[in-house]
């Protein structure tokens, strides 16, 4: 399409001045660290500059490019020709002397921009985007390049809009090496979320003093400081407290990165960005809103999969079950103190010998029988797999039927196979994990891979009939790589362990922050995982996995969910992922990984269960009342309480630790029984977020900032949360604290339970929270469908509704329901959606789509928060009520109405 599109044509010509002295706070990256600063150390690289007792980049019209030439249209942007200013100076050497610079204008709200070698085409991810096939005629964003000549500069800003309007801009040099790319820009605000997965302390970044965190799949056993964990997320959302614009920003790459935010000289915030491989490739998106922009995202990378209802429900789980009759001695406990439970879950030790697609066939003989138990309770069953599968081949026909597909990741090249493999496996890669044999590792890329693993997932349903598989150590991870010996390595064997080679993918010029943080025992970018020098293919190309390392849990994740799919026609797969990258939440649910029984880890759950919903996979949750350590009887009910309100409600324990399950304290069983029927009450309404999360992109959890994004006290707040707009939360995260201050903004407020106005925002109020609660709020305006609760969901979907009306200043309040039949896959099912709305005394649900799924159920119960008297009469459906079908508390302003309304169809309640 030769057609030039006015936006992209605005390449105005204009030079682009950078502060004076920006250049100086760029830091040099030493491969060892800041600390080995020194002007010595310094003069090691051309590109970096020793002044003022400080090693800094070298100017732009230094260690940069210059652009070539005036921008070149195409039918969706344009482009422009860099060239390396100075072949010679370089940071880790490799510079790529001549770059492209485009600009892909994909929708009015979704830039791209890529930076490449257009002569050697280097690594870029195959996680497929859905992007337009044909692009937008009008961009809300312009993108405006440095005159021909010029040192490269570009910044992206906003059409019209201002002040804070530059939503990137490049600050100093660019730097493209083989294996070291970087890149920073200053941002329009310094209110900067998302990144991971990371051990953030806080959901807003900071800036003073510098901080650096790497990115790239680690199993990261718990620790201090700024961690690299399980996922890879190189995807960030800043909000203009001036303006409320929101935007993002997603760096499309795969390799070991690291993110550095700090200030420019003269206070700017700004961020570098690092990369070893691969391109530069930007996706950025200009909301304006926060869920916009989530919307926009999701669209991109794949909207989430639609959980189905009985996965909402609550999750018992454990390492260290020692047999079917200890987690039949649990779930009498459950039982007995009525306790609800949707899903049993069981860690590897239902295994034989920890082998995938096994059972022990003594503690566990009857497993089969046990799964009947569960489902006859109405109960699902999930349980784990992990990628190792143990090269035992004569006594292991799910391996040996592997090899014969050829399934597992090879050497790079046969030179790399250590002398002492077993010629039995060929030039595949061997570990080892939680088996007692060596393992090779699924490259689940390949077809041949992917239908192994679907016939092994279905020969193992015929005798296990599991509901939903979780899949754990997908970093991968492998034990005692590059040590001696892994630290379960039977005590009887010489010393052995998986031992990388010293490649230049191994041991790359810049290994990033990774190999200086957390538990880093070898220091290497293999550290408790696999080789970088190992191959993968797809059956059409080969990646390095020092390239798709951090892709190995997305590709689980997609050759299982494919699989499930196949064993469960026509239903929603659930697949539990501990690793994850851009696009995973189009089939996993994510919890956060191994953390410990402490309070900081019960608040950090709150940042990562925030990330997660802007990173587009709204289902996560963390280990409720912690994996390792003991919990105490408090700190385990306090995070039954906020558990009980995570999407992903799950309470799990690791082997050797004090049981945590909510029925083992009569007083933690109560709570858990409270703040569970709460929750298993308003699942249609959390049920309804996560259809329009599906349909959409929208998020599920949500910051407080969401609908006030130049609200400056909300934009700090992550120790309180919302379900979608209507629902807030105000968990106790502290020891011995039977109160705490609780934020409040604009509009009104109303207690969930039992509903008298709370406050009126903005507002800071000091809340009382008994040791039994957790307080939760309804939002004014909104109306929050509900069911009556049950011990499991199979139930309460058969239980009448109700409504909880929370009354805005005006009286008013809306909201919708979705209902289906709970787990066929959405295009399959007959769907059923009513809108519903209150004003002026009237409530109207209007029916849309299919009502079939809602036959047989009835409105029984309706409250309305804030409702100023008692009504003289109510109609429903045209029909008065009898006086005793209505009640009204003037002290707390409650109206309660109870009738018998078909919610198959319309219904109208006038109250008068
Ligand atoms: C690994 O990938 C490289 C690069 O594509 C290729 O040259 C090599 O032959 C591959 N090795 C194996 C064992 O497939
Ligand atoms: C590993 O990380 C720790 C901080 O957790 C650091 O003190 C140590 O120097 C690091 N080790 C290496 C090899 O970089
Ligand atoms: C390694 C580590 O600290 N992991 C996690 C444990 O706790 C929280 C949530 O409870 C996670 O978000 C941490 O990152």
């Amino acid at each position: 399409m030769a057609r030039l599109r006015h936006v992209l044509l605005v390449v105005v010509m204009g030079s682009l001045v950078h502060a004076q002295g920006d250049e100086t706070a760029l830091e040099c990256p030493y491969p060892e660290g800041q600390s080995v600063n020194s002007e010595g150390e310094c003069a090691r690289y051309s590109a970096c500059q020793w002044n003022n007792g400080v090693c800094h980049m070298n100017s732009n019209s230094i260690a940069g490019y210059r652009t070539t030439a005036a921008p070149t249209p195409t039918p969706a942007g344009f482009q422009v020709m860099l060239e390396k200013v100075d072949q010679e100076v370089t940071l880790f050497d490799g510079d790529i002397q001549q770059l492209m610079f485009e600009v892909i204008n994909h929708e009015e709200y979704h830039i791209q921009i890529k930076i490449y070698d257009p002569a050697n085409a280097r690594y870029e991810v195959p996680v497929p985007l859905n992007l337009p096939s044909s692009p937008a005629s009008t961009s809300l964003a312009e993108v405006v390049v440095s005159p021909a000549g010029d040192p490269f500069s570009f910044t992206v800003s906003r059409v019209g809009a201002s002040p804070g309007k530059e939503l990137f801009k490049l600050v100093g040099p660019l730097t493209f090496e083989d294996q070291f790319i970087q890149v920073t820009t200053d941002l329009p605000s310094s209110y900067l979320y998302g990144f991971g997965e990371n051990t953030h302390p806080s959901f807003r970044h900071t800036f003073t003093p510098r901080q650096t965190y790497p990115i790239f799949a680690k199993d990261q056993p718990v620790g201090e400081g700024f961690m690299a964990e399980y996922g890879h997320h190189p995807y960030y959302v800043v909000v203009d407290p001036d303006t409320g614009n929101t935007h993002s920003v997603l760096l499309f790459n795969s390799n070991a990165m690291e993110y550095s935010t700090f200030t420019l000289p003269d206070g700017r915030p700004a961020v570098t960005l690092r990369t070893i491989g691969g391109i530069l490739d930007f996706h950025i998106f200009t909301g304006p809103t926060l869920e916009d922009v989530n919307k926009q995202y999701s669209q991109m990378v794949g909207l989430p999969a639609f959980p189905p209802y009985w996965s909402l429900g609550f999750h018992l789980s454990r390492y260290g079950y020692a047999s079917t009759n200890e987690v039949r001695e649990v779930r009498e406990r459950m039982k007995a103190m009525g306790i609800p439970q949707d899903v049993q879950t069981l860690d590897i030790d239902y295994m034989e010998r920890f082998r995938d697609f096994t059972y022990d066939p003594v503690p566990w003989g009857d497993l089969p029988a046990l799964t009947q138990e569960l489902h006859n309770d109405n109960l699902k069953l999930t349980i784990i797999l992990d990628p190792a599968v143990v090269i035992d081949w004569d006594n292991y026909p799910p391996g040996q039927r592997g090899k014969d597909a050829d399934a597992f990741i090879k050497w790079y090249s046969d030179i790399y196979i250590p002398s002492d493999q077993d010629p039995t496996c060929r030039d595949y890669v061997i570990g080892y994990v939680w088996p007692d044999t060596k393992t090779v590792f699924p490259d689940f890329f390949k077809p041949s891979t992917k239908a192994w693993w679907k016939e092994e997932l279905n020969i193992f349903y015929e005798s296990v009939a599991y509901d939903a598989i979780w899949i754990d150590m997908n970093e991968p991870a492998n034990f005692g790589t590059n040590l001696d010996r892994p630290f379960n390595w039977p005590s009887e064997l010489p010393d052995w362990s998986l031992k990388c080679p010293y490649t230049h993918w191994d041991s790359p010029p810049y290994p990033t922050k990774f190999i200086r943080v957390g538990d880093n025992e070898s220091g290497r970018l293999s550290d408790h995982g696999m080789c970088m020098t190992v191959n993968h293919t797809d059956g059409v190309q080969n990646y390095m996995h020092y390239d798709v390392h951090s892709l190995y849990g997305w590709s689980e994740t997609d050759a299982t969910f494919k699989a499930l799919q196949e064993i469960f026609p026509g239903k929603r797969p659930v697949v539990l992922s501990r690793s994850t990258y851009p696009g995973s939440g189009k089939y996993a649910v994510h919890w956060l990984g191994d953390n410990t029984s402490a309070w900081s880890h019960l608040k950090m759950s709150v940042i990562g269960m925030l990330e997660f919903n802007l990173f587009g996979l709204p289902m996560v949750g963390a280990d409720i009342c912690g994996f390792f350590g003991d919990a105490t009887m408090e700190l385990c009910m306090r995070w039954m309480e906020l558990g009980a309100f995570y999407p992903f409600s799950r309470n799990h324990n690791a082997i050797g630790q004090t049981e945590q399950d909510p029925g083992i304290w009569p007083e933690v069983a109560e709570v858990s029984r409270f703040v569970l029927n709460l929750r298993y009450q308003y699942l249609p309404y959390l049920y309804t977020l996560f259809h329009a999360a599906h349909m959409h992109g929208n998020s599920v959890v949500r910051p407080l900032f969401s609908e006030y994004p130049t609200d400056l006290t909300a934009l700090d707040i992550d120790d309180q949360f919302m379900w979608g707009t209507g629902m807030m939360f105000a968990p106790i995260l502290t020891e011995s604290t039977t109160s705490r201050n609780v934020y409040f903004p604009q509009g009104l407020w109303y207690h969930l339970v039992p509903g008298f106005l709370a406050a009126t925002g903005p507002s800071t109020v000091l809340a009382n929270a008994p040791m039994e609660a957790i307080i939760i709020y309804v939002r004014g305006g909104a109306i929050l469908p509900y069911q009556e609760p049950a011990l499991t969901t199979v139930e309460s979907r058969q239980n009448p509704f109700g409504l909880t009306i929370a009354l805005d200043e005006s009286g008013s309040a809306s909201g919708e329901l979705f209902w289906d039949d709970g787990d066929e896959e959405h295009a399959m099912s007959e769907t059923y959606f009513v809108t519903m709305t209150f004003a002026a005394n009237t409530l109207n649900l209007v029916v849309s789509n299919n009502p079939a799924p809602m036959t047989g159920l009835n409105l029984e119960t309706v409250r309305f928060y804030g409702y100023p008297a008692d009504p003289a009469l109510v109609t429903v459906n045209g029909e008065n009520l009898d006086p005793s079908q209505w009640a009204y508390d003037a002290d707390y302003s409650v109206l309660s109405v109870t009738m018998s309304a078909p919610l198959d169809q319309d219904v109208t309640v006038m109250l008068s």
